[in-house]
């Protein structure tokens, strides 16, 4: 009797053991959880500005996300942040999988424009994104919006991906009665992306216009962008390149009297990372691997006036605990064009823990 409740009770052990590791999910198939934290320190060696803060810590991003397979054809993404103190949402998803090759996609997710945009923060080259990836953004014409999306599998190579956004940037509706503001408006962004995926290497090209202003503010016009990118993987995977260029405009609308001449401007990012790990984790903290990046990225404001041009150099090392852990080192250099105005250097370093 003493041995049949043992083997009872190591069977009910083993399988509430197996239990404790599932997540039930109420409507979904599945339900998996994952986050990241990223803790970023930088030190500035070139303000004499005394009255500026040169060197700390900041939580990058703390984040918490959800996948869930609700059935055969839906999916769906929640993904929630907290960088220094303030909370926003990121991604808010559905995928509705239409046939094998279209799936519409609903919510608030990346607009499908310029590659390192789309690159997971987890998994960047450098410790940021470029600026050429922020001034993007500045102009209205990538990151997170909310809207729709239709994503095509033309073939085994060729994607495409349609979407239609607010064009107001992370978490802002725009709703009837809603106050016009720079972005927030009755126009819509409309971008679109048609990249090529084969064995050793990836090229795309995206397109976004965005409405700005309205019929009734001097600010009336589109801002818009044509930015062609690639990837390549050499050395079985162990050297990756990616860049992109983007030209974009800044048209003013027919506006009589004070409108402004249209801006033309320019930016492009190339980044390189080489990875060497490993045979076998080493005792320090399970460290497996190592990995060297450098970055340029050139930004151009305003292509009809001189010296607003900017270059910006980064690189450094990056040591792997495992697939998921890394911590980051990467000195940059910004070099404005402009007479007068100082380089400056700036040493960032941060781990990652995808978790
Ligand atoms: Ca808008
Ligand atoms: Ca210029």
């Amino acid at each position: 009797m003493k041995k049949f409740l043992c083997v009872v009770c190591a069977f009910v052990c083993a399988n509430t053991s197996l239990w404790a590791g599932d997540t039930e999910a109420k409507n979904s198939e599945t339900l998996k959880f994952s986050g990241r934290i990223q803790l970023q320190h930088a030190h500035d060696f070139t303000s004499e500005d005394s009255t500026e803060t040169k060197d700390g810590f900041r939580m990058r991003r703390g984040r918490i996300q959800m996948d869930a397979q609700v059935n055969d054809f839906i999916s769906a993404k929640f993904q929630i942040e907290v960088r220094d103190k303030s909370p926003q949402l990121v991604d808010a998803l559905a995928k509705m999988k239409v046939s094998d090759e279209v799936t519409l996609k609903l919510g608030q997710f990346h607009a499908p424009v310029w590659r390192e945009e789309l690159r997971s923060s987890g998994s960047l080259l450098l410790v940021e994104r470029s600026e050429a990836a922020n001034m993007l953004i500045d102009n209205g014409v990538s990151g997170r919006q909310l809207g729709v999306g239709l994503a095509v599998e033309v073939t085994e190579e060729i994607d495409v991906e349609l979407n239609v956004a607010n064009g107001a940037g992370m978490g802002v509706k725009e709703t009837p009665g809603s106050t016009i503001a720079k972005f927030v408006n009755d126009g819509k962004m409309l971008s679109g992306r048609v990249s090529g995926s084969f064995d050793d290497f990836g090229v795309a090209v995206s397109y976004a216009q965005n409405a700005y202003g309205s019929e009734e503010l001097v600010n009336d016009g589109t801002n818009s962008v044509i930015a062609p990118d690639f990837n390549l993987n050499l050395l079985d995977g162990n050297l990756e390149i990616e860049g992109g260029l983007a030209l974009g405009t800044n048209a003013y609308g027919d506006r009589v009297g004070t409108a402004p001449d249209d801006i033309s401007w320019m930016v492009w990012d190339l980044t390189a990372k080489l990875v060497y790990m490993l045979d076998e984790p080493c005792s320090v903290a399970g460290l497996n691997g190592y990995e060297f990046a450098v970055g340029v990225t050139g930004l151009d404001q305003n292509t009809d006036v001189d010296n607003d041009e900017m270059m910006i150099l980064r690189g450094g090392p990056a040591f792997l605990f495992g697939p998921k852990t890394r911590i980051q080192i990467n000195a940059e250099l910004t070099m404005p064009a402009l007479d007068g105005v100082d380089d400056m250097f700036t040493l960032r370093t941060q781990a990652t823990f995808n978790i």
